[in-house]
């Protein structure tokens, strides 16, 4: 399937699926809560996702994890502004994950360049003003509700369909509050108010995204529809957190494949390497096509992968 193109005003194009990798400084986040709680070893961990391959770096403080409490405006702001001043500085692209307007207003003072709302500005009536003051590109994800309840609204007729369409409500209302359409990047939330079957069928048909025409954001990392897919088979105990790495990696090139514009991933290096291979074929792919379209022939051209 070819890659639509986005250009999204700040941000380079990077001609593959993008690597946001995950950095959160969190004591209670499902897969790495408490290690990056220390501002050192946080901004230290932020260049090493980079250097490992991540486009973006995502730095969040407040976990999401099905349960979690909120924590206050003022403890999240303390823990991720220096987070986000440490990588940005040297260059990296940095993203802040947060509900709040005034952590997103915060953050991007300090150098984070795109605004990741797991609420898709609805935890928070000031946040889209915000986003569209600062100017910056917007991750508008599907969302029901906060985390401590949102297993309980996990109800779906036609889970691919529902959840686009309130994608698609959220973006508008965004929008209306002033932010640039074109600033807009979707995510279909995997794992939030989703069960696992929920999930499974979402990623089976991100290409159907393509037709909101906004970038697509896809966050599988080590969530628990692969727990589940990999839970023992004598015990019937889901694969820990810690071990869903090459998982993770195999559906972020799935969608990468489904013309997933980034993927969003704890362990960078083998999506970093994956993404790759993924643009690659498809590079290989369009070569092919032309060869093949310009000779007139219907056969394949077997020159090498570029
Ligand atoms: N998932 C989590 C947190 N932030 N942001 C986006 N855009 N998409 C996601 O799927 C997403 C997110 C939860 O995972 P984590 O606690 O491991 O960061």
């Amino acid at each position: 399937m070819e890659r639509q193109s986005y250009t999204l005003p700040g941000l380079p194009d990077w001609h593959r699926c993008a690597v946001m990798g995950i950095l959160n400084v969190t004591p209670d986040s499902f897969s790495d809560g408490g290690k990056w709680l220390d501002p050192g070893l946080a901004v230290e961990h932020g260049l090493a996702l980079a250097a490992q391959g991540a486009d973006i770096v995502d730095v969040g403080g407040e976990s999401t994890r099905p349960g979690a409490r909120r924590v206050p405006a003022e403890e999240e702001l303390a823990r991720v502004l220096p987070v986000v001043r440490g990588p940005a500085r040297e260059g990296v692209l940095v993203s802040i994950d947060t509900m709040r307007a005034e952590v997103a207003e915060a953050a991007v003072e300090d150098g984070a360049r795109i605004v990741n709302d797991v609420s898709g500005g609805r935890a928070d009536g000031r946040m889209a003003k915000a986003v569209a003051r600062s100017g910056v590109p917007f991750v508008v994800m599907h969302w029901r509700g906060q985390s401590r309840a949102m297993d309980d609204l996990a109800d779906y007729r036609d889970v691919v369909a529902e959840v686009a369409a309130e994608v698609v409500c959220q973006m508008d209302a965004v929008v209306s509050a002033g932010v640039d359409p074109a600033q807009v990047i979707v995510d279909p939330g995997l794992g939030f108010a989703k069960g696992r079957r929920d999930d499974w069928s979402l990623l089976a048909a991100l290409d159907a995204w393509r037709a909101l025409g906004r970038p697509l954001l896809v966050g599988p990392s080590r969530k628990r529809f692969l727990g589940e897919l990999l839970a023992d088979p004598v015990t019937g105990e889901p694969r820990s957190a810690r071990d869903r790495d090459a998982a993770t990696a195999a559906t972020a090139v799935l969608a990468a494949a489904q013309g997933a514009w980034a993927v969003r991933v704890h362990e960078v290096r083998a999506t970093a390497a994956a993404v790759r291979v993924e643009a690659a074929i498809r590079s290989y792919r369009a070569t092919a096509g032309q060869v093949s379209r310009e000779s007139g022939s219907t056969r394949r051209s077997l020159s090498p992968v570029p």
